[in-house]
């Protein structure tokens, strides 16, 4: 089988080409990525000399470039997005161009090459924030912000793109990853290295949100399950079934690292700031798939990765990252 893996160089991406690559050794693995600020080739070292794997960098939104790289290409998986929700909210023009107008290219180009499955990874974010309960599959998409409203446009392409050319296409929907080699621009490793470092921790409004947190692996396991045994036209929620208060995972960080809680500094909360995600993952746990980490044992796992690899956070941190830091702080 040969799979072109769109995004491969992000956080999830990296971590899921290295699961096929070591759970199928006889798959074919192409990655397709733009190496944006988010895409970076050291998350992937320890594959770069594997004779099953193929790097090329170019966009999603190229047609040419995708055309390339679709030949022979037995499925597709789609990881690439513009993937931060304060980055969308400075700016949402790269993401309607990635997310939507990029995901109309793939879907597109598969079509033409008559790709036998494509799998578009998406966001619970696309269901809206919801107080009490869960949301299934098949409730309404009411995105806040413009990150989430451009992930909803790429999934509605993908079902219009199934009912309309019979694109064996299907959706995950997973709710909020954790684990190594993610941008330090999100809660987890944000507050990890910057707890490492001793400087403050912003945490936004009152640190009541909620979050559904799930192990990274565990995600990729869940797309793997479903890109081999979903039905398609389906779309499966994947979920870690567990909720936590920013403000508590942000004293878990501070526990595990032995760092005072005066690091915590609450500044102004988001725009449109959604207060909880939750999603009801039955479906994908009917097909076989549950996951395997306890959160407990992960977040500790995964600030043990962050402070023992400093040579992968450290240069990141030094770059791109200080410029968009200052935007969003003055300092
Ligand atoms: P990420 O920002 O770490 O990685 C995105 C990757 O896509 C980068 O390597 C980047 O270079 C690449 N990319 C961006 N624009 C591109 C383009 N035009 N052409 C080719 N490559 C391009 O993101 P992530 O956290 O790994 O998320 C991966 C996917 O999973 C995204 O689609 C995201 O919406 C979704 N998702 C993420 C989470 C999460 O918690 N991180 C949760 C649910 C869903
Ligand atoms: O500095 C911060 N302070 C803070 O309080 C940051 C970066 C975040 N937060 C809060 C905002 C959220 O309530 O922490 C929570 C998590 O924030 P992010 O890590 O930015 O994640 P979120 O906005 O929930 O979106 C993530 O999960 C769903 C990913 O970035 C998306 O790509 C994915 O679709």
């Amino acid at each position: 089988m040969k799979i072109l893996v769109t995004g491969g160089a992000g956080f999830i991406g990296s971590n899921f080409i290295r699961l096929i690559l070591s759970r199928y050794p006889d798959y074919e693995v192409v990655n397709l990525d733009k190496l944006t600020y988010a895409g970076n080739l050291d998350n992937l070292k320890d594959v770069e000399q594997n004779r099953h794997y193929r790097f090329v960098q170019g966009d999603i939104c190229d047609m040419d470039v995708v055309d390339k790289v679709m030949d022979k290409v037995d499925a597709v998986v789609n990881f690439a997005a513009e993937s931060h929700v304060d980055r969308s909210i400075g700016g949402p023009a790269d993401f309607i161009q990635t997310d939507v107008f990029g995901t109309y290219v793939l879907l597109e180009t598969a079509r033409q090459h008559g790709v036998g499955r494509y799998l578009q990874i998406s966001t619970d974010e696309v269901y809206g924030s919801i107080r009490a309960g869960s949301f299934k599959e098949t409730d309404m998409l009411e995105p806040s912000s413009p990150y989430s409203a451009s992930k909803a446009g790429g999934d509605m392409q993908v079902m219009a793109y199934h009912t309309t050319f019979g694109l064996p296409a299907l959706i995950t929907r997973s709710s909020n990853n954790f684990g190594p080699y993610q941008y330090p621009e999100k809660l987890f490793p944000l507050f990890i290295t910057n707890a490492l470092e001793d400087i403050p921790l912003p945490l936004y409004g009152d640190g009541s949100n909620v979050r559904d947190w799930i192990y990274v692996t565990d995600n990729c396991d869940a797309i793997d399950l479903v890109l081999h045994k979903g039905e398609v036209g389906q779309v499966y929620n994947i979920g870690g079934g567990n909720e936590r208060d920013n403000h508590t995972i942000t004293g878990m960080i501070l526990k595990e690292l032995g760092k005072p809680e005066s690091l915590i500094q609450p500044v102004a909360d988001r725009l449109g700031h959604d207060f909880r995600y939750s999603i009801d993952c039955s479906k994908v746990r009917a097909l076989g798939w549950q996951p395997s980490h306890n959160f407990e044992d992960a977040l500790q796992e995964t600030v043990k990765w962050y402070a023992d690899n400093r040579w992968w956070w450290e240069k990141i941190k030094g770059g791109e990252f200080l410029e968009y830091y200052k935007q969003q702080y003055g300092k």
